[in-house]
């Protein structure tokens, strides 16, 4: 995948400026910028662009490009305030602070950016199905697919997911998280937490209905698809489908009893695109999250939840039980006691919710 090669080559880089010699912090960040600039065509900007990131995140404080004046003419060089401690250029003497501006740099360098490249269609069949045509093409990590109309949207089970020309936020998203299969499902907690984040900022009271489901007022806003390929039992892709209902008025359609828009609840439309940009920053950090091994995303889905502490209907191959909702565990899974006391757990395929909750 073109955005890991980058990735991977920019480690070995910064690692083998490392190995020569220690150096000061704007040393280090001069001769990066040089080496990833000439022997990766990494842009410059890219690097600025993860300073700039760092600095806004409190890892840094500064971050200046300086001209100075010495015997052989005007030298350049990047500076960098780390929060805490003086300018890195006056202050960072040692190899052990050199060491921490290094990890701080790689681990930022890691960071994947979802949506940069992102890529618009008019009208498609299911952006899940462009996307997945897309990550056999192995088309950049985190590429977003955003289409204006989608004819054969689908949920799980091959559900429908209804849709009207331009009114909605339909979107997939293209990941290969180097993540255990197992970790997979907490993937959909990434996006319902997002999407739960996303709706918030626009001033809604949303809840999660696990696995999938985002609400607000009790009826589904949102909904997330996940599909995963799996090739020699470890993760291929991930496509992340997520549909919101915008300026579509639901009062007129099927679903009027269960769900909403951001139209049915605030009276007014907003611009899709805004909503997508947010709800990209959202799935950004949860994702970045996920990566690094935290489970925030988790955590989100447990305090919105829609049914911890609730007597539900759950459907396991095509039989009804009736269950005590207890948790979500930190897999993503959904933790139950039936009605013998027994507490199980469950994955998002083995079993789905009656819809009346
Ligand atoms: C979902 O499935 O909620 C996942 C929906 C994912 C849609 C996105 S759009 C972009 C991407 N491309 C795709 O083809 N899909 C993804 P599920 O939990 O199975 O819920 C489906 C059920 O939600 C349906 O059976 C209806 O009851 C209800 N539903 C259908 N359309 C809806 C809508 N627009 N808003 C709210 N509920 C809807």
């Amino acid at each position: 995948m073109h955005g890991d090669i980058i990735r991977g080559h920019t480690e070995n880089i910064i690692l083998s400026i490392l190995k020569d010699k220690p150096m000061y912090g704007y040393e280090i960040l001069e001769e990066i910028v040089n080496k990833t600039n000439h022997e990766l065509e990494l842009k410059k900007i890219t690097l600025y662009k993860t300073l700039e990131r760092m600095v806004k995140n409190e890892l840094i404080e500064q971050f200046m490009k300086n001209d100075t004046k010495t015997n052989g003419g005007n030298r350049k060089y990047y500076q960098i305030t780390i929060k805490g401690l003086q300018s890195l250029k006056e202050s960072v003497v040692n190899w052990s602070d050199t060491k921490k501006i290094i990890n701080h740099l790689i681990s930022d360098l890691e960071y994947l950016s979802i949506g940069e490249n992102t890529i618009y269609f008019d009208e498609v069949t299911s952006t899940n199905d462009i996307a997945k045509e897309m990550a056999k093409e192995k088309v950049s990590d985190g590429t977003v697919i955003v289409a204006n109309s989608q004819i054969k949207g689908r949920g799980r089970l091959q559900r429908e997911w209804i849709d009207e020309s331009g009114k909605n936020l339909i979107m997939s998203i293209i990941l290969y998280p180097r993540k255990p299969l197992h970790t997979a499902s907490i993937i959909t907690q990434v996006a319902a937490a997002s999407v739960s984040d996303a709706i918030k900022d626009f001033g809604m009271d949303s809840k999660i209905k696990w696995p999938n489901d985002v609400l607000v007022g009790g009826k589904k806003i949102s909904g997330v698809l996940v599909e995963t390929a799996i090739e020699n039992n470890q993760i291929e892709y991930v496509i992340v489908g997520i549909g919101m209902n915008v300026n579509m008025d639901i009062s007129n359609k099927p679903i009027k009893t269960i769900a909403s828009s951001f139209f049915n609840e605030l009276g007014n439309e907003f611009s899709i695109e805004l909503v997508k940009n947010k709800l990209i920053e959202k799935f950004n950090y949860y994702y970045n999250e996920f990566l690094k091994g935290n489970d925030i995303a988790v955590q989100v889905c447990r305090e919105n939840s829609h049914i911890i502490g609730k007597d539900v209907i759950i459907n396991m191959n095509n039989t009804d039980y009736k269950v005590k909702v207890i948790d979500i565990a930190d897999d993503g899974k959904l933790i139950i006691e039936d009605e013998n006391g027994n507490i199980e757990f469950f994955s998002l395929n083995e079993i789905s919710l009656h819809k009346n909750y």
